[in-house]
């Protein structure tokens, strides 16, 4: 157990020296443009994450957003993941996601737009 927790650590370390930077990634689904941005780095623990949405220059905020974020099973680890739902402030859908641990998070944020379709946009992140 101790030397789990050593381990944990180091990898924390690690990782933080190498992804001190904001989150900042565009995608695009259906010809919607779809930015994922944070203020701060990514930590383990809770984090806020904005999302703008855009179509043909034109901000789109009446969209149904939400997030899941997960890692696969690893050795000694199980399955994890986290799901939220956004809520528009300022313009932006903000989300606030919890990460229990370091390492490589795969994301799906889905945004249903008011034609009832629903996007997926996928991607990862690290911590
Ligand atoms: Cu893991």
């Amino acid at each position: 157990m101790k030397s789990l927790f050593k381990i944990v650590i180091a990898m924390f370390l690690a990782i933080g020296f190498l992804n001190a930077e904001p989150v900042s990634q565009t995608g695009e689904k259906n010809g919607y443009e779809v930015k994922l941005t944070s203020e701060k780095s990514l930590i383990v623990g809770d984090n806020d994450l904005f999302v703008e949405l855009s179509k043909d220059a034109n901000v789109i905020t009446d969209a149904k957003m939400k997030i899941k974020v997960f890692m696969p099973e690893m050795p000694g680890m199980p399955y994890m993941e986290y799901k939220t739902k956004a809520k528009l402030v300022d313009g932006k859908y903000k989300m606030m996601v919890n990460f229990s641990m370091g390492g490589t998070w795969q994301y799906h944020l889905k945004f249903k737009t008011k034609d009832g379709k629903i996007h997926t946009v996928r991607g990862s992140v690290n911590i």
